[in-house]
């Protein structure tokens, strides 16, 4: 991953590929991010050796799926992405520190009541920083931590998008603008179906994020296979997708998103799809949401509708986009060597 050592070496004025891993995480010199963010060894060894590497977030295991399966989740995305050869980076906020590859029991930690941990975006993180706040990271507080330390690759369920009723609330998800700055390539299953989909993908291409179906030219529609909306490309392997995101690198300074649609077998089923995103849109009317709730309160609703079966379906995605993402990063570790 010549590209990254570069980057690093570039935004620090030193070259982290000539240090040992030990002296990586106990780095000082000239280093803003030193005591900010704490790498775990793994990842720390993975980054000075070029590996691969998939950042996780973890607001879905916090604000989007309910406890106990939440841990379950992150467990089973982290193996996946070790089975399919790459090292998991899943990223956090604890104890005043960005932490970058969280243990087992620091993510029980954070997802525990008693944490409070708030919803974190790319703008919060100096904040919560500041003020010793713990905090799970959306896709775009993932990314904005993933790129600063050297990760090109990070896997979700669903990129935020624009809310439906935006052209009254402007409500529209920060992960759109920070694709639109952070080279990182993200793997998601489309955008989650509460959202106004039309609008998220004009959005994407008035901010020059470029889409690939994972061998699909349909937008999915997370719980669902499609969304219905077309897409202009599709990419048939890991190694395509690869050598697609290096190129457009080449071009533009923004991140890519790979659209990896849940398999058809594990969808959920359409009239109980359209049923509860009927409920979950009424009720987050009726309550009045609005803000970083809008997104967590619609999926609970999803969930106790569908009697959990939205849930599993999310979780199946999740865990597929883990081990696509997987293997994206190392044939991207391979290409940059
Ligand atoms: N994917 C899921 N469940 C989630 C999310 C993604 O399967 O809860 C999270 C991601 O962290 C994403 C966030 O960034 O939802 C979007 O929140 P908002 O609409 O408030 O930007
Ligand atoms: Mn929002």
């Amino acid at each position: 991953m010549a590209w990254m050592a570069r980057s690093r070496s570039s935004d620090h004025g030193i070259s982290f590929n000539e240090l040992t891993p030990k002296q990586y995480t106990s780095l000082s010199v000239n280093n803003p991010l030193n005591g900010q963010v704490v790498l775990s060894d793994e990842v720390a060894t993975a980054l000075n050796e070029a590996g691969a590497i998939v950042a996780l977030e973890t607001t879905i295991v916090v604000q989007g799926l309910p406890a106990p399966i939440n841990l379950e989740v992150a467990r089973e995305c982290d193996q996946a992405v070790r089975k399919h050869g790459s090292i998991p980076a899943t990223i956090g906020v604890l104890d005043g520190k960005v932490v970058v590859g969280l243990s087992a029991v620091q993510l029980e930690e954070l997802a525990c009541a008693q944490t409070k941990a708030a919803k974190l975006s790319s703008r919060d993180l100096g904040l919560a920083l500041a003020t010793s706040t713990n905090g799970a990271t959306t896709v775009a507080g993932t990314i904005a931590v993933a790129h600063r330390v050297g990760i090109a690759v990070m896997a979700t369920g669903g990129l935020g998008g624009v809310h439906r009723g935006a052209a009254q609330s402007f409500d529209e998800s920060a992960d759109l603008t920070a694709l639109s700055r952070t080279p990182v390539l993200v793997v998601a299953s489309g955008v989650k179906s509460i959202l106004d989909i039309g609008a998220t993908l004009e959005r994407l291409d008035s901010l020059g994020v470029p889409i690939a179906g994972y061998r699909t030219k349909e937008f999915p529609g997370f719980y669902r296979a499609s969304s219905g909306f077309a897409l202009d490309w599709s990419l048939e392997d890991p190694t395509q997708v690869a050598r697609a995101f290096l190129l457009h690198r080449l071009f533009s300074p923004t991140g890519m998103l790979v659209a990896n649609p849940v398999a058809e077998h594990q969808q959920l089923d359409a009239q109980v799809h359209d049923n509860a995103l009927e409920s979950a849109l009424a009720l987050s009317n009726h309550l009045g949401v609005t803000g970083k709730d809008v997104t967590p309160v619609l999926l609970a609703e999803f969930a106790r509708f569908s009697a959990g079966k939205s849930v599993q379906v999310n979780r199946d995605l999740v865990v597929a986009n883990a081990a696509l993402a997987s293997k994206i990063a190392q044939e991207i570790a391979k290409a940059d060597q």
